[in-house]
């Protein structure tokens, strides 16, 4: 069973004792701030009300989990095939098409109402390698029956396909893959051409990593766009892919997406990560929050940039810790599908609800310990903005067949299978960037609740 009482910070034990009585019945009475719509509507909903799209990409392998099949049918509104639409699963010998794995994610995308983006159909990597054997006078011919075959397979079904993937060198100029070198500089444009033959509607795009801030790369795409639209090849945008480090987007970003909308093509944030050294602290996540939040910004503050994809939403299924070792975290949701400063920060960025005056405040719930029958989690609460906190709530709803004992460091109130935590007398007051603790020890299973929000509060014994 719940207990419906406030306990207290273990410092100061003795002397809150006898001001629980009153501690319960202030609370309810000082109702908690809300962020209206951050709580209430996706990320999708918020991004669709931008006239945008919010979206993730996901993977075959990762559709067994309920728990993460169950935010990602209803927190986005697109998806992006993370690896089984590439030549290596969909013609894996020339001429053996098999979309099986494909189609389950489309299939899923669909009975969930989400759109899709193909990707990718001409990329050097996940090639099999049969491709590389097939001589020079024919691998164009290989390559537009690729795409021919693949675009026609799914047309009507997919909003966007990569169509060419990461084509450029850091210095811009162009990846020596087997199709620059048996086909030459006119590759890429024939792959869009053949796309556009296969499907009329979809929309066609560039896409690469590192060229979000304008430099060489970005540069060499942004040539090559213009020449495209000049000649009349067919390309209808650009992806930005935004695997990034925190503290490091570029300051160019929102100038370099207007450069390319303002060549006549859309721009997608196509596969935003944000990753950071390892292991994970309050001030980290503040950091990548920001950065967050800037990506969508700069999205929102040019109307041809069309919408954002996060490669995958939860850390437990990133691709970056197995190819960056120390580095990671690098997704909104950690690996127990809580959210974290990072998704209040998007959300808020698309208009979910603003920041309470007096800063953001932000909460990060990490189980601590955990034995039969009970465990220990500690919640980190920091500030994020310039502004300082006086005094905060936690809020998050119990996982099932969880309650909880005991809380330090902070006030409890429960109801139901809402869970209140408000600061104690002497950790409510946040500078920028600080961030303080507190503890609870919970019976049942250790499971991190999915929707742990911190709000600015008045300080405990202001009048509200
Ligand atoms: O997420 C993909 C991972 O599962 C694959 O092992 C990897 C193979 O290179 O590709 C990853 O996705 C990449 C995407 O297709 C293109 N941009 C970079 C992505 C991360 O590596």
């Amino acid at each position: 069973m719940l207990r419906h009482r406030p306990t207290r910070g273990r410092r100061t034990a003795g002397l809150l004792t006898t001001a629980l009585v009153a501690l319960s019945a202030a609370m309810t009475a000082v109702a908690p701030t809300h962020t209206a719509h951050a709580d209430t509507a996706t990320l999708g909903e918020l991004a669709e009300a931008k006239g945008r799209y919010f979206g993730s990409a996901t993977d075959n392998p990762e559709l067994s989990d309920t728990q993460y099949t169950r935010i990602l049918g209803s927190e986005f509104g697109q998806i992006t095939v993370g690896n089984t639409m590439k030549w290596q699963y969909t013609e894996p010998s020339r001429g053996r098409f098999d979309y099986t794995a494909a189609e389950e994610v489309v299939d899923l995308a669909e009975s969930n109402g989400q759109s899709v983006r193909g990707h990718t159909l001409v990329w050097h990597n996940q090639l099999p390698s049969w491709v590389g054997d097939v001589p020079a006078g024919e691998l164009l011919g290989v390559m537009r029956d690729h795409i021919t075959h693949e675009v026609d397979h799914f047309k009507g079904r997919l909003a966007h396909w990569d169509v060419v993937n990461e084509a450029f060198e850091e210095d811009g100029s162009r990846r020596q893959s087997v199709f620059q070198q048996k086909i030459g500089d006119s590759y890429i444009a024939e792959a869009f051409k053949a796309a556009r033959a296969a499907d009329p509607d979809v929309k066609l795009y560039y896409n690469d990593y590192n060229i979000e801030g304008i430099g060489p790369k970005s540069d060499a795409v942004y040539e090559m766009v213009k020449s495209f639209k000049a000649q009349g090849v067919p390309i209808d945008g650009v992806g930005m892919q935004a695997h990034l480090i925190a503290g490091q987007v570029p300051a160019s970003l929102q100038r370099n997406i207007q450069r390319f909308a303002d060549l006549g093509v859309d721009v997608a944030i196509t596969e935003l990560d944000i990753r950071m050294t390892l292991p994970r602290t309050a001030a980290k996540d503040t950091r990548q929050a920001a950065d967050y939040g800037a990506v969508v910004e700069a999205c929102l503050a040019v109307s041809r940039c069309v919408g954002i994809t996060v490669w995958d939403y939860t850390d437990k299924y990133s691709w970056v810790p197995s190819v960056f070792p120390g580095e990671g975290a690098a997704l909104p949701w950690d690996e127990h599908f809580a959210k974290k400063p990072a998704y209040h920060a998007i959300a808020a960025a698309l208009g979910g609800g603003s920041p309470a005056p007096g800063g953001d405040c932000t909460a990060t719930y990490r189980v601590t310990s955990r034995w039969q029958g009970g465990f220990t989690a500690e919640i980190t609460v920091g500030n994020g903005r310039t502004a300082p906190i006086d005094g905060w709530t936690v809020t998050w709803t119990l996982p099932g067949g969880q309650s909880i004992s005991h809380v330090w460091n902070g006030y409890l109130t429960v109801d139901g299978q809402r869970v209140t935590v408000r600061n104690a007398g002497y950790n409510g007051t946040l500078g920028s960037n600080a961030s303080t603790t507190f503890g609870l020890q919970g019976e049942g299973t250790a499971g991190t609740p999915a929707d742990v929000t911190c709000t600015p509060a008045q300080p405990f014994g202001t009048p509200a």
